[in-house]
């Protein structure tokens, strides 16, 4: 098949399983997104978010998207808004990888950095400042976007189940905005009546009750519970440490051959967590994602 836009190369990313000793002999299925053209899972998100607006009659020609980002969010968003040729600002604490602003700037959208003291809320203040004094503007905002989980339900949701049928006994994935662990766990939870869902956060992160702090895991991590998770089913919620995540994201790499990013890292560390808890055999579905390519900087294999 010879593709004719870029559009046409998000999703339909590969399913893995990782052949790693798991408790209870169960299963872990990996979804690989950093097959994403931009590198991550966000890159369906962005499609999303600028169709929903358009659809909306809320993003028009030359309207300004600004959106506030840990940074993938944002290089999906520049992507999309791309292909219609919009202008974007993304508003990105500063703390968030040097890689991953490079590839937003690539792509042609302008960053506006907060402190990093000031954490997503900052952003998000600032991003409403900035469409505050900015004419025809708009800010998709992933934080509170129907448009967020409901990308996740209509495709990486069905894309497991084309993979692995009815055969899901659980669902861990990371959660930032929420979107992907409530579109894709909604979904799920409608299809098998039986599947349990986990969110994983960083230690730092407050689902769990916190303490809030800084994390070296990015991407996920929330500071106020996200909306999307009302009517979701939640069995646990797994908070990891950084070493755990990190030292996962060592291990995938050397024994594994996967380049993958640390909110990965603690993916992996919360279904290894999960097994322990389901009868033997169970399969555990997780996502992947992005890659380590773009937390190279932050050095990503040093533990
Ligand atoms: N992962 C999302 C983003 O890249 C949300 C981040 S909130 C820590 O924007």
């Amino acid at each position: 098949m010879i593709y004719q836009s870029v559009n046409q190369l998000i999703g339909n990313t590969p399913l893995l399983e990782l052949k790693l000793p798991v408790p209870n002999n169960s299963h872990i299925f990996a979804k690989l997104e950093m097959f994403n053209p931009g590198g991550s899972i966000k890159d369906r998100l962005g499609v999303a978010l600028i169709a929903a607006g358009i659809q909306q009659g809320k993003i028009r020609a030359n309207t300004t998207i600004i959106e506030p980002t840990a940074g993938n969010t944002g290089i999906g968003v520049a992507l999309a808004a791309q292909q219609h040729h919009l202008p974007v600002i993304l508003v990105v604490p500063e703390k968030f990888s040097f890689e991953k602003q490079t590839l937003m700037k690539a792509l042609g959208a302008t960053i506006v950095n907060t402190p990093s003291a000031a954490g997503i809320k900052g952003a998000i203040a600032k991003a409403e400042k900035l469409a505050a004094a900015t004419p025809n503007s708009f800010i998709p905002m992933q934080f509170k976007n129907p448009a967020n989980p409901q990308a996740y339900y209509d495709t990486l949701g069905p894309e497991l189940t084309a993979d692995l049928g009815s055969k899901i006994d659980a669902f861990v994935a990371g959660a930032g905005s929420g979107g992907t662990f409530a579109g894709v766990a909604k979904y799920l939870q409608e299809q098998l009546s039986q599947i349990k869902s986990y969110p994983v956060e960083p230690e730092g992160s407050i689902l769990n009750g916190g303490p809030e702090h800084g994390h070296r895991t990015e991407g996920i991590g929330v500071e106020f519970i996200p909306p999307f998770f009302k009517n979701i089913h939640i069995e646990q919620i797994y908070t990891i440490s950084d070493d755990a995540a990190f030292t996962n994201v060592s291990l995938l790499a050397r024994e594994h051959g996967l380049l993958v990013g640390s909110s990965s890292g603690a993916a992996l560390a919360a279904s290894l967590q999960v097994a322990e808890q389901l009868p033997a055999g169970s399969n555990i579905v997780t996502i992947f994602p992005d890659s380590s390519e773009r937390y190279l900087s932050e050095d990503i294999y040093t533990v």
